[in-house]
């Protein structure tokens, strides 16, 4: 087929020789971490592999994660480049959709109609699904979109194409919306996948599973789909409906040594939106784990009232090592409003069981619901400062603004999303990447773009999560100091350190992660400072050795380093005293401070013999980097 644009109702077809199926998946955002194989697309690869394609995978967000994608020079190009120049070699291409990239995706697209003007464009997952036809209708550079689980209907879409794209085969694919003589079809869905032991194991051989484990140390395996509850914000249930399924033990072990074989890697995430909804299931899980006696380390998601700790032990002895709650919010009236109903007294006990049968709690808040009240959100936040710092549960807390996505029952309220430069530059999947003009009142389209809260609330709303997320993460104890041992409100404290005018420079630029971490910190410090409290200094000192004397942060990299400061108090009261206890004593004259740091994280030790303790971490990072790094990540968290 020649070269020609693409107008409607002249679509590509690909024909009898279609053959090289490109896999794509666009940059996804977030940090450095926020990268793991793309599942879905590997499990589509095998498919169309057996059904006699050659499918080819791009990982864009892996490419932006290692810093090989740049919104400052020209993407159409890069994106270009990532598939080969010569139209033989590419005969459809196939995108995965969310909704924070969809503009980055639709430049891709765009770029890739043009230079590929031979090849359909096919888009799929849990944004297209929702706006199916409304993508159609905007963009003549898609020619298809496969709603729900692709593992049938995808195959079927290029079996069709390759058989001359005829309209009684296309109206006969479940879940295809598609163009009929220049009219958008909806055909009707199909069905979920019902026997997830029949999906092939994904294709691997495509990726350099390597290159994934030295960007995030997990790999991903999937355990099953759907999720029996429907939480407004959610749009996993009418993604994977709400049929819970799972592959069998035996099918997921199998797949996961299988794994471990083709990577050598033994760290996984076991994928489904909620494993532990069937204690049923997870004790099946792990007693096949535990009779294969295999040296695995993985996690799981769970709702707070699913977990008990008879299944917390089992599960930490067949290696669970981590298990994530979507708490959301500590107040029983937002619990109800979303529709998730946690009782907060289960969460506590949840949480804390978690731990104490030695899993790690990792948790996810929601910040900004309509409504809230000041006490609402003072209760969320000063659990997750004690969570964070309380030696009995030492969790990870994950913030994240509220956001209407397609699919989510909140998305009925789409018409109330405005386009907000601030909430678009914050979804931005690529840092300095801004939407085109003409794509920004298409809100449903671009709903992560819009926003449905007004430019102040929405700004007020950003400031806060991003200072919840980096002093949890660097200073939890000398936040925690403040609402504690000062007896300062959350919401307060928030709303001074946003004052903070670089903090909203950093805002206003939003040029890099690094400057708003450093901002967040630094309003942090200006505060402390301004209290005069020499416990308070020394704390934010203890967390931040670098705190008010150079930047506070370097680049997030392997690099150990130390630094020897004097003190002043003994660290176990110093942090008694940040959780409300009575004020610390002064340590006799002579001892140091030694603080170790790996990329943005620091832990810190008293001592009198402070180069004993750096000549043992330098031996033991050049013997074993990763394992000392690890070990002094654990560390910091003891800190307590
Ligand atoms: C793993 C994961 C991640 C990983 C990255 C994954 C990667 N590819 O690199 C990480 C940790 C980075 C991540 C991050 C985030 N994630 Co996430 N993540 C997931 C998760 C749990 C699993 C994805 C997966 O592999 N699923 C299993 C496979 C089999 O399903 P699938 O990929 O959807 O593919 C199937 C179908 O969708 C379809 N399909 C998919 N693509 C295509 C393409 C074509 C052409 C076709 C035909 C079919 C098709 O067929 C596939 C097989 O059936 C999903 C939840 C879920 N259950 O899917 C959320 C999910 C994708 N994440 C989501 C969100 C919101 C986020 C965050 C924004 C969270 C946050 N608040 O910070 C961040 C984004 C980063 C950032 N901060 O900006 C949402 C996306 C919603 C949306 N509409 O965009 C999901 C759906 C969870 C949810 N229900 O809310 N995430
Ligand atoms: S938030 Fe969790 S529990 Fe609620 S519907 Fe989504 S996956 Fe299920």
């Amino acid at each position: 087929m020649g070269r020609k644009s693409r107008t409607k109702g002249a679509l590509p077809r690909a024909g009898e020789s279609l053959q090289n199926v490109w896999l794509v998946q666009p940059p996804v955002g977030g940090g450095p971490s926020d990268v793991s194989p793309p599942l879905g697309l590997l499990i589509l690869a095998s498919i169309v592999r057996e059904a006699g394609f050659t499918p080819h995978l791009v990982d864009l967000n892996l490419k932006s994660k290692q810093g090989r994608l740049d919104a400052k020079r020209s993407l159409r190009n890069q994106f270009v480049q990532s598939l080969p120049k010569r139209a033989s070699e590419v005969d459809l291409i196939a995108v995965t959709t969310w909704s924070y990239n969809f503009d980055v995706t639709m430049e891709f697209v765009e770029a890739l109609a043009k230079k590929h003007p031979q090849a359909p464009i096919v888009l799929g997952g849990p944004h297209a699904t929702f706006v199916d036809e409304e993508i159609l209708r905007r963009f003549p550079s898609v020619s298809y979109v496969i709603r729900d689980e692709g593992d049938a209907s995808f195959p079927a879409l290029l079996g069709a194409l390759r058989a001359g794209a005829q309209s009684a085969a296309l109206a006969a694919i479940a879940g295809l919306t598609w163009r009929r003589e220049g009219e958008v079809v909806r055909n009707p869905s199909g069905g979920v996948v019902e026997d997830l032991d029949a999906l092939p194991y994904p294709a691997y051989d495509l990726i350099d599973a390597e290159e994934y484990v030295r960007q995030h140390p997990v790999l991903v395996v999937e355990a099953g789909r759907g999720c029996p509850y429907n939480c407004n914000f959610c749009s996993t249930t009418n993604m994977f409906s709400r049929k819970y399924r799972v592959k069998t033990p035996a099918r997921l072990v199998d797949e996961v040594e299988w794994l471990i074989e083709q990577t050598g890697s033994n760290r996984f995430e076991f994928l489904h939106d909620n494993l532990v909804a069937s204690k049923k299931y997870i004790k099946a899980l792990c007693a096949e784990i535990r009779e294969r006696n295999i040296d695995v380390d993985w996690s799981c998601t769970s709702r707070t009232d699913n977990l008990t700790e008879e299944l917390a032990q089992e599960m930490f002895l067949a290696g669970c090592s981590s298990i994530f709650f979507g708490v959301e919010s500590l107040s029983a009236d937002r619990q109800a409003w979303t529709g998730k109903k946690l009782k907060p007294l289960k969460i506590h006990e949840a949480i804390e069981l978690t731990r104490r049968q030695h899993i790690s709690p990792n948790l996810g808040i929601i910040l900004g619901f309509p409504e809230e009240s000041d006490e609402e959100l003072n209760l969320t936040i000063s659990a997750a400062v004690r969570w964070t710092t309380e030696p009995k549960v030492q969790a990870e807390v994950s913030t994240a603004m509220l956001r209407y996505y397609p699919g989510a029952d909140l998305f009925q309220e789409a018409d109330t999303l405005r386009f907000d430069p601030l909430a678009a530059r914050d979804a931005s999947a690529l840092q300095g990447y801004v939407i085109r003009e003409e794509w920004r009142q298409e809100t449903r389209l671009f709903p992560l773009q819009a926003i449905h809260t007004g430019p102040e609330e929405t700004q007020r709303n950003i400031v806060r999560r991003d200072l919840v997320r980096t002093l949890l993460k660097l200073a939890p104890h000398t936040f925690r100091a403040c609402v504690d041992a000062l007896g300062e409100a959350p919401r307060e404290l928030l709303d001074a350190w946003s004052q903070d005018p670089e903090l909203l420079a950093a805002l206003a630029a939003r040029s890099s992660r690094l400057r708003t971490t450093n901002a967040c910190v630094g309003a942090l410090r200006g505060w402390v400072e301004a209290r005069d409290l020499p416990a308070l200094t020394e704390l934010i000192h203890c967390e931040i050795p670098f705190c008010g004397t150079a930047a506070p942060m370097i680049d997030p990299g392997d690099e150990l380093e130390h630094v020897v400061l004097p003190k002043r108090f003994v660290q176990d009261e110093l942090l008694a005293w940040a959780r409300g206890g009575p004020a610390p004593s002064e340590l006799p004259p002579g001892t140091s401070i030694l603080a170790m740091r790996s990329g943005p994280e620091a832990i810190v030790w008293f001592t009198d013999k402070p180069q004993d303790l750096i000549d043992v971490f330098q031996q033991s990072y050049r013997d074993d980097r990763a394992g000392t790094l690890n070990y002094v990540n654990s560390l910091r968290r003891g800190m307590a």
